[in-house]
């Protein structure tokens, strides 16, 4: 789609009814009191400038906040399960915690949210953590053992499942990268711990399908960062080169694996991995710019490139976040319309930004929105749309400054408020409709 599209004439779009409108959050980033996983253990060995000590206190609170997302006309949310509070101990397991999350599915219901639960988003028990995480074969079990519990538990209940959030973020920030735990930047550990995320994704697949029931068939996924790779300098066949082959480790690896059964570690591994074939039931995207690349020897966690973020793209990016990140709506209408050929509804998990301004994040919301109801109109299969993120949380190694909230969060008192772009979004989920904003 030309960017000319979004400016003019354009007719409004509508979305189906029943489309599941809702919000994203993740455990440790909004729970508080964490204590027992490896970001716990980072935070305090003072890796990172905050710790997220009591985070939104939603761990408590969140009757009130569902609450607030019924105000908003939601009727979706995502949430994810913390392995650590129900395995702190190896072996060691607690049956309040499990409580809990059937409570809090529960209450979703009881407010006619659907629940769409993730059961690894980032966090791993620091019990494993401390024998090599994931990049310690006896991951995959251990991961099975604890989604085998959760899944008996919401038996009958839970519908939509994505088992691990974003494993290629999650891999390149921990082990490329460095900048979570285990703070590894190396790209043989990077592959195996990739390899053992396929492995746990189909096994936890096969384990969510064995407890469903026929008026509650699981709907799984993973929810995969789309990565969208520009040359930096277009017209550079190095950058193009570097832009191409991380699109296929970054985007394309993981989803044959568990579509049809082929893991393919370029230069390190090729294995076959029957067990993950057709380990998908749907395509849980989430979505935010695209990363500029540009070749270069870079660190040790930069495998054949380099991200870029210098000012020199001025010509193709007009717009960025607070976090830096380019603004590019256009981008999700490709993506949506290229992962269309799985043949699979797709599902946006997490869409949204942290910006200064409320209006420019509300701009930036209705516009990825409205390129989600021109790939619809173009044929793409959607089931709906979780915005990142009900309020405002705990955003990893950059502490609590970033705000990617709906609703801002104020530390001190733990008050909400409903910013103008949760209701603006919020008039959108109760129409299922949406004008384009130029
Ligand atoms: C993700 C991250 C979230 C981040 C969000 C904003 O799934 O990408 O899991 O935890 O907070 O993406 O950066």
């Amino acid at each position: 789609m030309a960017a000319a599209e979004f400016s003019g004439e354009l007719p409004p779009v509508h979305f189906p009814p029943g489309f599941l409108w809702g919000a994203a959050a993740a455990a440790h980033q909004v729970e508080g009191g964490n204590i027992h996983n490896d970001w716990w253990a980072w935070e305090q060995a003072g890796r990172v400038k905050e710790s997220s000590g009591r985070a939104c206190e939603h761990w408590t609170r969140y009757p009130s906040d569902f609450d607030l997302a019924v105000s908003l006309n939601h009727r979706a949310h995502r949430f994810s399960v913390e392995w650590s509070r129900i395995e702190p101990k190896e072996g060691e397991w607690h049956d309040e915690p499990v409580q809990h999350y059937v409570e809090v599915v529960d209450a979703l219901r009881k407010r006619n949210l659907e629940p769409i639960v993730t059961l690894h988003h980032f966090t791993t028990p620091q019990w494993i953590a401390s024998q090599g995480g994931w990049n310690n074969p006896k991951i995959v079990d251990a991961f099975g053992r604890y989604v085998e519990r959760v899944a008996k538990a919401l038996k009958g209940r839970v519908r939509f499942w994505a088992t691990i959030n974003e494993p290629m973020v999650y891999v390149n920030m921990h082990y490329l990268e460095g900048i979570g735990p285990p703070g590894v930047r190396d790209l043989r550990q990077a592959f195996r711990v990739t390899e053992h995320m396929i492995q746990a994704h189909a096994l936890a697949y096969k384990i969510l399908h064995a407890h469903a029931t026929p008026d509650m068939p699981a709907k799984v996924s993973i929810a995969m960062h789309a990565g969208f790779f520009v040359p930096c300098r277009p017209w550079h066949p190095l950058d193009r080169m570097v832009a191409t082959l991380t699109d296929q480790v970054f985007n394309v690896a993981f989803i044959e694996a568990i579509t049809e059964g082929r893991w393919i570690a370029p230069g390190i591994a090729k294995v076959r991995m029957p067990q993950a074939k057709g380990t998908l039931d749907y395509l849980g995207v989430n979505y935010y710019g695209r990363q500029f690349l540009r070749a270069g020897k870079g660190g040790p966690g930069q495998w054949v490139g380099q991200g870029c973020n210098l000012d020199h793209h001025t010509r193709q990016v007009t717009e960025r976040t607070g976090m830096g990140w380019d603004v590019h709506p256009q981008t999700i209408y490709h993506i949506l319309l290229r992962w269309k050929r799985l043949g699979l509804p797709m599902f946006i998990l997490e869409n949204g930004t942290w910006m200064d301004d409320d209006a420019a994040r509300w701009r930036y919301i209705a516009r990825h929105l409205y390129a989600v109801g021109r790939a619809m109109q173009a044929g793409a299969n959607m089931l709906g749309y979780c915005v990142w993120s009900l309020m405002d949380n705990f955003e990893w190694a950059h502490g609590f400054g970033p705000r990617f909230g709906i609703i801002e969060v104020d530390y001190a008192t733990q008050e909400r408020r409903i910013r103008e772009s949760g209701r603006k979004l919020g008039e959108v989920y109760r129409t299922n409709r949406l004008d384009p904003t130029p």
